[in-house]
């Protein structure tokens, strides 16, 4: 109880050079509770897309200090299938299975303390996600995000530019199901991701299907909207909270980006995600890096856009 209430950020900072006291099962428990003991404490959590060890380094050493009230941090990191497979090079079509990726996962928690909050892309078939939720559970994985897609899976970013097809809310609820019948903890949250209105499909199916999702044991609604102006996703919002007040609702700006964490907390959201930023900006800065060099024939001109050597000996604890 007591570690678990401290969490594991405290129980790092407690042992230099991290290393750890508690044993790998208890390391998996406190970063797996850690998720929904911060639902339950805080408004609205922010969190930012990591899809390797730095990445995820750089997400829980992030803090901005405000003169008056607490410093701003990252509550949890996402593990985003878009990015984990961008990083292998690999399309987003639900390629990577997460044993798969797990691989990598484990080596993100070897490092950073956060909670995971894992994108499951659609599950897969029930059969195989029943075994997927029992592998993310015992990684310390804290909730896991299945999206209402059947078929190929592709980005849904692209909305209907491509060929996407929709679950039926029975197949979809049966999933949920399957998922919260093979968790051992409560802890590792279900959450159901809705597409509807990425494919066009209007408020009311959106509404339709997150309060049966709900209604199947989802622990969290997460509504995914590629529309720029973001008046959907708070029109979705204000619908959703008519309904269920204090299901966790999470949402993704990635195309209304000009909407502040503060307003969307303000729309009733717990859970804000950056879910491709890290990766984004580090690819820019390595692709005007690559053409630079070669453009100018040596390094000077983009040493600005790199970290300096102290800054990456510091970043990396047990460097120095
Ligand atoms: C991801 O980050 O992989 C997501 C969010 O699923 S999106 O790319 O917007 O579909
Ligand atoms: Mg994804």
């Amino acid at each position: 109880d007591c570690l678990l209430s401290r969490g594991l950020g405290d129980v790092y900072k407690r042992q230099p050079n991290h290393k750890r006291r508690v044993n790998p099962m208890q390391e998996a428990d406190i970063r797996r509770t850690n998720l929904s003991q911060l639902l339950r404490r805080k408004r609205c959590l922010r969190v930012l897309e990591a899809h390797s060890p730095i990445s995820a380094l750089l997400a829980e050493q992030s803090r901005l200090e405000r003169g008056s009230g607490p410093s701003l941090v990252y509550d949890a990191i996402w593990s985003s299938s878009l990015t984990d497979s961008t990083h292998k090079g690999l399309p987003d079509i639900e390629i990577l299975s997460p044993s798969n990726r797990l691989h990598g996962i484990r080596e993100i928690f070897d490092v950073c303390s956060l909670p995971m909050i894992f994108d499951g892309d659609t599950g897969g078939k029930a059969e195989h996600f029943a075994i997927h939720v029992k592998m993310l559970d015992r990684a310390g994985v804290s909730a896991v995000v299945i999206e209402d897609k059947c078929g190929l899976k592709k980005n849904s970013l692209f909305g209907n530019a491509v060929s996407q097809l929709q679950d039926s809310i029975e197949e979809f609820c049966e999933k949920i199901r399957v998922g919260c019948a093979n968790r051992s903890h409560e802890d590792l949250l279900i959450i159901a991701r809705c597409e509807s209105l990425i494919l066009d499909k209007g408020m009311d199916d959106a509404i339709e299907r997150c309060l049966a999702y709900v209604a199947a044991g989802a622990d969290g609604i997460m509504i995914h909207s590629r529309k720029k102006d973001g008046l959907e996703i708070l029109e979705f919002a204000r619908l959703f909270r008519r309904h269920c007040p204090r299901v966790p609702l999470i949402c993704v700006p990635t195309s209304y980006a000009h909407l502040s964490f503060d307003e969307l907390e303000g729309a009733g959201f717990n859970a804000v995600i950056y879910a491709n930023h890290m990766l984004r900006s580090a690819y820019m800065a390595m692709r005007d890096v690559a053409v630079g060099i070669l453009e100018h024939g040596r390094t000077l001109e983009v040493e600005p856009r790199c970290l300096g050597i102290d800054e990456i000996l510091d970043l990396v604890p047990g460097t120095r």
